[in-house]
């Protein structure tokens, strides 16, 4: 607690800021939106990883600021991309719970692509399964408000949760993001059911046109199998680690 007591004073001080992970077209290679990952600079204790202090920051309802911080950086960074080859990656965020719960949501988006020049086709919030399945009328109605000004909508962690998929019905989803769990499945010749799982997941997701984004894909084996099955995107060390936006920049340039 002493450390999620820290982050009023830290989020004053500048000690946040945003690395990104590419999201890579698995048709042309193209990297076709960014996943921004919250550090911190901690004075004593170095760069602290999110899940030192997401899950405290959770708890403690500093989440909502600290978010909110996140939210504005990651519009800010992306609204002075410059299209450099084609269309300028989409920036992709990560919400808590408290944040999509929170009535002020949709004034804080809009005025954020507003003041930031960020078309809303350029922005995807992240939410997880638990996040929808705890989430009531009035946050689902914000969401809906926010994928019809353009904003996509994604399912983080899609197939590790309480999978309603009544949900994705309901929700004005665009996106699934499948969770590496079922991709370091594909190494092995044997796990046959990973990759039907993720095949059907494919399948159920173009069906209901949506994208689907895998995670944790860390070799051109599991990128080639993925190919095969039809999902659209892939997200991992093989295609690039969380770096800097200067990096990554520099790599699509
Ligand atoms: O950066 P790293 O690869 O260690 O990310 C660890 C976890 O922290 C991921 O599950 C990611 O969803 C979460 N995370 C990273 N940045 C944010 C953020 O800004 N807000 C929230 N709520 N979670 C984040
Ligand atoms: O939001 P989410 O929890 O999905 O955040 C992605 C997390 O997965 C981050 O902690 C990131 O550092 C991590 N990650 C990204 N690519 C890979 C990968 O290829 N393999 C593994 N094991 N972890 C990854
Ligand atoms: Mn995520
Ligand atoms: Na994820």
């Amino acid at each position: 607690y002493a450390l999620s007591a820290a982050i009023p004073a830290a989020l004053e001080r500048g000690e946040f800021y945003l690395d990104y992970q590419p999201l890579t077209s698995l048709r042309d290679g193209r990297v076709v939106g960014v996943e921004a990952l919250v550090r911190w600079r901690h004075p004593e204790l170095g760069v602290l990883r999110p899940d030192s202090f997401i899950g405290l920051a959770e708890e403690t309802g500093l989440i909502v600021p600290l978010g909110g911080w996140v939210l504005a950086e990651a519009c800010r960074q992306a609204g002075s991309w410059s299209p450099a080859v084609g269309a300028a990656p989409f920036v992709s965020v990560n919400l808590a719970v408290r944040q999509v719960r929170r009535p002020g949501l949709v004034q804080e988006v809009r005025g954020l692509l507003r003041s930031t020049g960020l078309p809303p086709e350029r922005l995807q919030l992240e939410i997880t399964e638990s996040t929808m399945m705890s989430t009531a009328e009035e946050p689902v109605r914000a969401l809906r408000t926010l994928a019809d000004l353009g904003v996509r909508i994604a399912i983080d962690d899609f197939g590790t949760g309480y999978c309603n998929l009544a949900y994705l019905r309901d929700l004005p989803v665009t996106e699934l993001k499948v969770a590496g769990q079922f991709v370091a499945g594909l190494r092995a010749p044997e796990s046959r059911a990973d990759e039907r799982i993720l095949a059907s997941l494919v399948s159920l997701a173009h069906a209901l046109d949506l994208t689907v984004t895998a995670e944790g894909v860390e070799t051109a084996g599991q990128a080639d199998r993925l190919r095969a099955i039809g999902c659209d995107a892939a997200q991992g060390w093989h295609f690039g680690r969380p770096d800097s936006a200067e990096r990554l920049l520099a790599r699509l340039h």
